[in-house]
């Protein structure tokens, strides 16, 4: 069992510098022995101030684009929706700044280890210089709300440590701070776009403190925005950050000098090792709650050698710590009452991040929260539902002012503000990723999962079922008759394009994805209605519609049809697999229970192919998994594992996707989805929730001939230990906190056990 990333050297880039956070305090270390630098975020700064959407008239649009569409006239239907429902883009996560720990060694440095140990969840650096042996340790503490930095040395050392920042700010220092206040633009250019003027600044946007403080037994002043450490052998610096933001529907005028001050001074007040005590407790009983142990060895050589070995199929031990990693960086990235991990988690150093850094939602946002459950940590699940309870409020407003429809809606992304309408700023070509009204439906689906694995009845009660029931509202306000069939008229799926009539598509009269994220909205919907003993007009009106939403159609060759016709693609490898949704994260198809759907979709597999970007990867890890092809799953987690060089601008839509040095998924650039798409596709390697069984070792590759898991979740919140020797089952418990019966299905068929309170039972 291996849980610690190691390196012989220092950070070069991004993408190899160690992420360290407390789910709103983020920071990438780089481990550096001249210049350390340490790069900070906080989850709350994001460009922009709340904002309410309205869009007169475009109920009318909605209409005539369905009429277009109905009457073939795609093209059409596409500009009436570009000219008259797209718009800007949605607001971008900032940088906060940096931390710089300079430090004017002459000599040659030897012994140098840089160490991320995911059970503390700390970073740790150590090397000789000049005779001395230096050693620091970082970990942004979740309990006390701050970065600590740790130094020592086993002779006396000077240091300077500074702060920076891309945004507005200045620098001041007290007596014993170090002060960097600073505040947002209101608005920066997209990723490609040059910044032609100065940003602007209106003063009305999130402003932020970064309060820092040492302790040390040398000498320490604060003079010229410098913190200057003489003669220390022993320091600890303390970083604690807070902003203005008070929540998406209010301007941000929360004080955030005085309490970043408090804390960074009650941090201060604590020894070093009740900091580092009560940050490990914190994070250990998160990280500790699963253990995987698949018995590969472990190489003598650092993990960044490791990524950079082109064939990963003899250090299957990297399977491990990518399944670690994933839950490091969920622990690390989403804690309650942090923000929701956006594209990059909370680590960006970008003023200008691609895709805003911000809440993709078409497949990215969702993916971040793939383990969550499965891995115990629906915690960390907690800022999602509040991502859903913001678009709730303002989705409801371009429900009504784009479609005059009821409930609530959200296009392909969102970001701090809750931002729900529809981008592309008005270009033609953007209907094919700028209108899709269906991410509220993907969301809704994490709400019920909580519900199913946990059990809680007052959260699906009070939390779940309104925000469910508001996202089926709008639903059934846009559906139509089509026949017998009940469809969303017009649809896209996400980013894809046809080819109608020699010319690119990306609307449809309706696509599977679009129907399927409907069916798994409505039927969890009439599930928890069951669970709640509610009956009302919007459960019967779903009850009608429900059955006449499948369109499933295979196609020539043998495929799932994406879209409302046996089109030819514009791309067969296109990244996103919108048509499969129904397999994974959805329930619809299963092997075992519609087995002519389960086969298109490996059909579907197979066309589009096996290298693609780093999260589309991870889809398909999940879809072998389901489709209980451990092997080919393997052979995906081994392609994500490719190795990718960082410090790379460029962007690729390709078959470039992988993974980088310090074991960030690579798009590339860094998008994090990945890491947890691939983490949940490890855990659904060895055991899947399907149609009320629970399955135990379901799509193992032969390659993991013996190992352990324990701690996994199941729905109907049981908790699974399995271990297998030989590529065979050997043993197996379950247990729950309360009684209940359940049926697990092994691999040499099924078995119904009795679980009784908080005991562990084999099933074997
Ligand atoms: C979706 C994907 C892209 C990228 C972006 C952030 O739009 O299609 O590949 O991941 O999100």
């Amino acid at each position: 069992m291996e849980h610690k990333l190691w390196y012989k050297s220092s950070a070069k880039c991004f993408e190899e510098a160690l992420p360290i956070g407390n789910g709103s305090l983020g920071a990438m270390v780089y481990g550096r022995t001249d210049t350390d630098r340490i790069s900070l975020n906080h989850d709350t700064l994001w460009t922009g101030t709340p904002r309410r959407f309205s869009l007169p008239g475009s109920p009318d649009a909605y209409k005539t684009a369905q009429q277009l569409t109905l009457a073939g006239d795609i093209k059409g239907a596409e500009r009436v929706l570009a000219a008259n429902m797209s718009g800007d883009y949605g607001c971008a996560y900032l940088p906060l700044g940096d931390l710089r720990i300079t430090r004017c060694g002459a000599g040659e440095v030897t012994e140098y280890r840089r160490m991320l140990d995911m059970r503390t969840g700390a970073v740790s650096l150590a090397y000789t210089e000049e005779g001395i042996r230096f050693q620091r340790t970082y970990f942004v503490s979740y309990p006390g709300r701050c970065l600590v930095v740790h130094i020592t040395s086993d002779q006396p050392a000077d240091y300077t440590v500074v702060t920076d920042s891309q945004l507005k700010h200045t620098v001041t220092a007290t007596e014993d701070e170090l002060i960097l206040t600073g505040e947002c633009p209101d608005a920066v250019p997209l990723y490609y776009e040059r910044i032609a003027e100065p940003l602007s600044y209106s003063g009305k946007t999130v402003r932020f403190a970064a309060v820092l403080r040492a302790v040390s037994d040398g000498t320490v002043s604060f003079r010229d925005g410098e913190v200057h450490l003489t003669g220390v052998t022993a320091t600890t610096l303390i970083l604690a950050a807070e902003t203005s933001f008070v929540d998406f529907d209010t301007l941000p005028t929360k004080e955030y000098l005085t309490p970043a001050r408090e804390t960074a001074r009650a941090a201060a007040e604590t020894p070093y090792g009740g900091l580092f005590a009560a940050h490990t407790a914190d994070f250990s009983a998160l990280y500790d709650r699963v253990q995987l142990d698949l018995g590969f060895p472990v190489p003598a050589c650092d993990t960044g050698e490791r990524m950079r070995r082109a064939d990963k199929s003899d250090d299957l031990g990297l399977v491990e710590l990518l399944f670690h990693f994933g839950r490091y960086l969920l622990i690390s990235c989403s804690r309650p009452d942090s923000q929701a991990a956006n594209l990059q988690g909370i680590w960006n150093e970008c003023l200008q991040a691609p895709w805003f850094c911000n809440y993709t939602a078409n497949i990215n946002v969702q993916m971040n929260y793939w383990p969550a459950l499965m891995c115990n940590l629906a915690e960390t699940q907690e800022p999602l539902t509040e991502l859903i309870r913001k678009i709730s409020v303002t989705g409801a407003d371009v429900a009504r002012e784009f479609f005059g429809a009821e409930g609530y809606c959200c296009f392909s992304a969102s970001d701090l503000w809750g931002y729900a309408t529809m981008g592309g700023r008005g270009r033609e070509e953007c209907v094919c990723f700028a209108y899709w009204p269906m991410s509220a439906g993907w969301l809704c689906r994490h709400l019920w999962e909580q519900y199913e694995y946990t059990l809680d009845g007052a959260f699906l009660k009070d939390t779940a079922w309104p925000l469910m029931k508001g996202a089926a509202q709008f639903y059934l306000s846009l559906l139509i008759p089509d026949g017998e069939k009940w469809i969303l008229c017009p649809s896209t799926s996400p980013e894809n394009k046809y080819i109608l009539n020699g010319e690119k598509r990306g609307l449809a009269k309706y696509t599977a994805m679009s129907q399927a994220i409907v069916t798994d909205l409505f039927t969890n919907i009439l599930r928890a209605a069951e669970i709640l003993g509610i009956r009302d007009g919007v459960t019967e009106a779903i009850a009608e519609k429900l059955p006449g939403l499948n369109v499933y159609t295979v196609g020539s060759e043998g495929q799932l049809l994406e879209y409302d016709g046996d089109y030819p693609e514009e791309d067969i490898h296109h990244r996103h697999v919108s048509h499969l949704y129904g397999l994974y994260p959805g329930e619809e198809i299963t092997v075992e229970r519609t087995p002519e759907l389960a086969d298109a979709c490996r059909q579907t597999l197979l066309r589009r192919g096996d290298v693609s970007t780093g999260w589309a990867m991870g889809w398909r890890v999940n879809l072998w998994t389901k489709l209980k092809d451990g092997n080919h799953a393997l052979t995906l987690l081994l392609n994500q594992l490719r190795f990718v060089e960082g410090n790379d601008s460029k962007i690729s839509y390709g078959a470039e996707g992988g993974t980088y040095a310090n074991l960030f998924d690579a798009h590339p650039p860094f998008q994090i989805d990945g890491n947890f798409g691939v983490c949940a596709g490890i855990a659904q390697m060895l055991l899947q929730c399907e149609d009320g069984k629970i399955r135990i070792l379901p799509a193992l590759p032969d390659a993991f001939r013996s190992g352990s898991v324990s701690g996994l979740r199941a729905k109907g919140n049981i908790s699974a230990d399995i271990a297998w020797k030989d590529g065979k089952l050997t043993a197996c418990t379950l247990c729950s906190p309360m009684s209940q019966i359940v049926t697990a299905a092994l691999p040499d068929g099924d078995r119904t056990v009795t679980l009784h309170a908080n005991e562990k039972v084999s099933v074997l």
